[in-house]
């Protein structure tokens, strides 16, 4: 790892639960942490993304147990076979895999644990309340319906259990104030607004000390100080975010410059099932240790099946190969951050996928390259004619960048998405409106010809770049078709900056007939 001085810009997802393999809300995220992640390195920043694994606890003891296998075992399979290969297919340029079983990780919390002990943060009492080992939570009142007499987590609809210990406490009643300035100075550290408005209404009620270990079971991070006892599975699953850029290490070390160049985080993406593990517990134990909280915290919305949560333990989890083998992994991608709202739950739907595949990606993006491809060899021999202006295209260029832009670094994906094919559409509209194919009869209207197909090839070149942090693998292919590798270098390396600025695919560039983009699909789905 090499480490500059210049702080990155620094991307999380939560760490996933291991009880089984990765399903299409837990690609959700992390598709639009990737989506974050590529964008802002094609703003020339250098980025830090990170995503894991949450590897303790009794939800991943169990399952272990379930299935007859010693819970390291249980996880290394699980990690190895399902969730670094499926990350791996969807084509996540994370930097760093941080699991919770990693000595770095455990080493970093036990030291984090003692600090705030040896300040007083932490002390022994008991526990009596209802715990939800599907959340890993000890649940409040107003969490829980009763149903035949039995208490039931509104999460996981699964009966509570009660849990009666000798633990160790975290001060957390100490920062309701703290955490409340927070939200009021800084109300962009919580989003969108519906999230944080919920958070402080949660602080306003009031928050009481948090129980962070357990002794009734072995499979955690043994408190440093009394090893009867392993660290409760949120307040070690947390801490990732901070250990896997070397928290507390010596300021000269690797880990100690990679902590400067990388804490605080810009954005952790999280379900809103979990924000309040990560807009109060989180910023507390960061407060109390003395450290930065996160710039931002965005509680992005369900996908639903069947109006619920899709979820593991209810088992309508629907594996991401289910639906990239059938539409590939760049439509995947582009589909949940193009069709729901970020922050807004969405119902996922083989219909809806259908129809915006066929429409959005093969009609408007897709036939828009492959008819200029087969029009500049047609009537130009392959070879791009000389540089062309229109007005129109470059000014709606431009506003579209900065459209894009603002909302992508919003997390707004779907408004910049949106922004990026309505310049698809109009450009599809120049061609239309142009009918080169007619121009084409008439050797007078070589010039004009020329200019149609150059501007079209330039527009193509934005889109390439525009849409590559959504689609990489596609528009690499296009990016390869304009020939622009040859002639402007590795689309990755195109900024955002930049792209407005027209005519930088030169005269005699190699245009090339690629494979289809999106394929007509095989059998409607
Ligand atoms: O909560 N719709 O892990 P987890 C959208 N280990 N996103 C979904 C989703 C759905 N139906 N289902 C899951 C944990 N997700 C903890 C996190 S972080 C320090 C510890 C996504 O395996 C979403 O990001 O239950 C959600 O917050 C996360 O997966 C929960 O994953």
């Amino acid at each position: 790892m090499t480490v500059s001085e210049k702080k990155s810009f620094y991307v999380t997802t939560p760490i996933y639960y291991v009880n089984s393999a990765p399903h299409i809300g837990h690609a959700y995220t992390t598709v639009a942490g990737d989506v974050l992640t590529r964008w802002h390195r094609q703003k020339g920043e250098s980025v830090w993304y990170l995503t894991g694994t949450d590897e303790h606890g009794q939800k991943i003891m169990r399952s272990a147990q379930e299935n007859g296998e010693n819970p390291q075992a249980w996880v290394d399979r699980l990690v190895d076979n399902d969730w670094k290969p499926n990350w791996r297919d969807l084509n996540i340029a994370n930097d760093d895999f941080i699991r919770t079983t990693e000595k770095r990780h455990t080493e970093r919390v036990q030291r984090f644990l003692q600090s705030l002990k040896d300040s007083g943060y932490i002390y022994a009492g008991d526990y009596e309340g209802l715990y939800c080992v599907g959340c890993e939570e000890f649940k409040l009142p107003g969490d829980l319906t009763e149903r035949s007499g039995k208490q039931i987590c509104n999460i996981h609809e699964k009966p509570v259990e009660m849990v009666k210990e000798n633990n160790w406490f975290f001060k957390l009643s100490a920062f309701v104030d703290p955490l409340l300035k927070l939200y009021a100075e800084h109300p962009e550290t919580c989003q969108p607004e519906s999230a944080r408005n919920e958070v402080i209404s949660f602080l306003q009620s009031g928050l009481t000390d948090l129980s962070i270990s357990r002794s009734t079971f072995d499979w955690g991070i043994p408190v440093p100080w009394d090893t009867n006892q392993v660290v409760y599975v949120w307040f070690d699953a947390l801490l990732n975010y901070a250990t896997a850029v070397g928290l507390g290490d010596d300021p000269q070390s690797e880990g100690g410059k990679k902590f400067v160049q990388t804490w605080p985080a810009d954005v952790h993406l999280v379900g809103k099932e979990i924000l309040r593990f990560h807009a109060v517990i989180w910023p507390a134990m960061l407060m109390a240790a003395g450290l930065d909280t996160p710039k931002k915290v965005f509680a992005h919305g369900w996908l639903l099946v069947g109006g619920e949560k899709m979820s593991k333990s209810k088992l309508t989890g629907i594996a991401p190969r289910d639906i990239t083998d059938h539409f590939g992994v760049d439509a995947f991608r582009y589909y949940f951050l193009r069709a729901i709202p970020f922050g807004t739950d969405g119902s996922f739907s083989w219909e809806d996928m259908h129809a915006r595949y066929t429409s959005e990606l093969a009609n408007d993006f897709g036939n828009l390259a492959s008819r200029l491809a087969a029009m500049v060899n047609k009537y130009c021999d392959g070879v791009l004619p000389s540089v062309s202006h229109d007005a129109g295209l470059e000014r709606f260029l431009a506003e579209t960048v900065a459209k894009a832009d603002a909302a992508i670094c919003e997390l707004d994906f779907q408004g910049g998405i949106l922004a990026i094919m309505e310049f698809c559409k109009r450009v599809n509209g120049y061609v239309t409106e142009k009918e080169p194919w007619i121009l084409a009869k008439n050797p007078a209207n070589e010039p004009l010809l020329r200019e149609v197909l150059y501007n079209t090839a330039e527009a193509l070149r934005a889109l390439a770049v525009l849409l590559h942090s959504v689609m990489p693998a596609t528009c690499e292919i296009l990016w390869d078709s304009l020939g622009a590798n040859q002639s402007i270098g590795p689309i990755a390396d195109q900024l955002i900056s930049e792209v407005a600025k027209w005519g930088q695919l030169p005269q005699g560039a190699l245009i090339t007939k690629s494979a289809i983009l999106f394929p007509r699909l095989e059998v409607s789905a």
